[in-house]
């Protein structure tokens, strides 16, 4: 109950409410034997969650996450239709929306990464689609999933309640919205690439006082350089900086050439134009650190020390360009957060 007293003692001073409020609500929960956070009490927490995560730069818009109290759904198809509600309204027809969708602590389960994210399929020694999601895939496919063998095909949602066994739900394709990914210059089109809209990561877990919601998914939206540095980029991902450099016809023969800089450069170029042109909301990773200085700022303006996982912080593009890089962070976990669960297999 420590977590919790303090947790209900920050609540009280940030909400502004009276110290007799607090006196009060601690007798009931005394009482109850048991914290049931009122939805007043559970949108702040998630709020708070946010504005504590150090690995995340995008923190200056913490207050206007969007928080749905989903406690009371509690069977497969309810948790379905709410994840549903969530990507309709997290997309918002590509002006995205920040949103967190909160279930029951006990009885709700997801067990995707992200709520959208695209299979990836072992075929004899190479891999069709997101490597990132083989184990996954393979679990889906077990489920009774049709694997589709493509570069981008869409996970089902896969939801537990209790120690029953996990059901697998098709997201109606009218919900998912995705972004072809075109260069304001060169020929991207000849590379077939797409990517999702929202990033709606579902394997986290909402720790609110001594409550930890296992079933939290929550959105903001993509900075450029998660998609175009990483996703695309990684050897262990989509692996494009080869493909990329030919389509520019850099010479690949030494790596003093910085063929792999060029070509990142162009393929994060296409991302955040794609994006713009399509009307859907992404940042470039220099207008994150920008808002995320005025985040340090308006924090230590409310006397709070900002927490940071600098390791995560820092873009993987031209990092030392941003202030980030330049300072160290203070990595202490505080409550309220988000926090990593070990992998659900079953
Ligand atoms: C991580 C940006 C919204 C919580 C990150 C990362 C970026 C980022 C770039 C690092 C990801 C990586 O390297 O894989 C943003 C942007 C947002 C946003 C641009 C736009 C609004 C949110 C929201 C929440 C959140 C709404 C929660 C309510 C987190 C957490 C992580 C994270 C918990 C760590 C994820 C992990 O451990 O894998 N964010 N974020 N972010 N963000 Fe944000
Ligand atoms: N790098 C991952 C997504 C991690 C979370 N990033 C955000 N979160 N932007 C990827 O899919 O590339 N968010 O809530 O907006």
């Amino acid at each position: 109950m420590q977590k919790t007293m303090a947790f209900l003692q920050q609540f009280q001073q940030e909400t502004k409410l009276t110290e007799a409020w607090l006196r009060n609500r601690l007798q009931q929960i005394e009482q109850r034997g048991e914290f049931v956070p009122t939805t007043e009490e559970l949108v702040y927490g998630a709020k708070i969650a946010w504005r504590n995560s150090n690995k995340c730069i995008g923190r200056l818009f913490w207050r206007s996450l969007h928080v749905f109290d989903a406690r009371a759904y509690v069977t497969a198809d309810e948790v379905f239709e709410q994840l549903c509600a969530h990507i309709a309204f997290a997309t918002n027809r590509g002006k995205i929306r920040p949103a967190v969708t909160i279930f029951d602590e006990k009885r709700v389960r997801i067990l995707n990464h992200q709520l959208i994210r695209y299979a990836g399929y072992e075929v004899g020694d190479t891999i069709i689609g997101d490597p990132h999601s083989v184990s996954f895939t393979k679990q889906c496919v077990n489920l009774g999933w049709q694997p589709q063998y493509g570069a981008f095909d869409v996970l089902p949602l896969v939801i537990q309640i209790d120690d029953e066994s996990p059901k697998f739900y098709t997201i109606p394709h009218e919900l998912i919205l995705e972004v072809p990914i075109t260069h304001p210059v060169y020929n991207f089109e000849e590379l077939a690439l797409k990517w999702y809209a929202v990033p709606m990561i579902s394997d986290m877990a909402l720790e609110v006082g001594d409550i930890l919601y296992k079933a939290a998914p929550f959105n903001g939206w993509y900075m450029g350089t998660e998609i175009g540095a990483r996703n695309f980029a990684d050897t262990s991902r989509y692996n494009m900086l080869p493909v990329v450099a030919q389509l520019l016809a850099l010479d690949t023969t030494q790596q003093a050439t910085l063929w792999k800089d060029r070509a990142l450069v162009e393929l994060n170029i296409a991302v955040l134009h794609s994006f713009k042109q399509q009307g859907v909301s992404i940042v470039d990773h220099h207008t994150a650190a920008t808002q995320f200085a005025l985040f340090e700022q308006q924090e230590q303006e409310q006397g709070r020390d900002v927490t940071g996982n600098w390791t995560w912080l820092i873009p993987p593009m031209s990092p030392a360009t941003t202030h980030v890089f330049h300072q160290p962070y203070n990595n202490t976990i505080k409550n309220p957060n988000f926090l990593s669960l070990p992998k659900k297999t079953s």
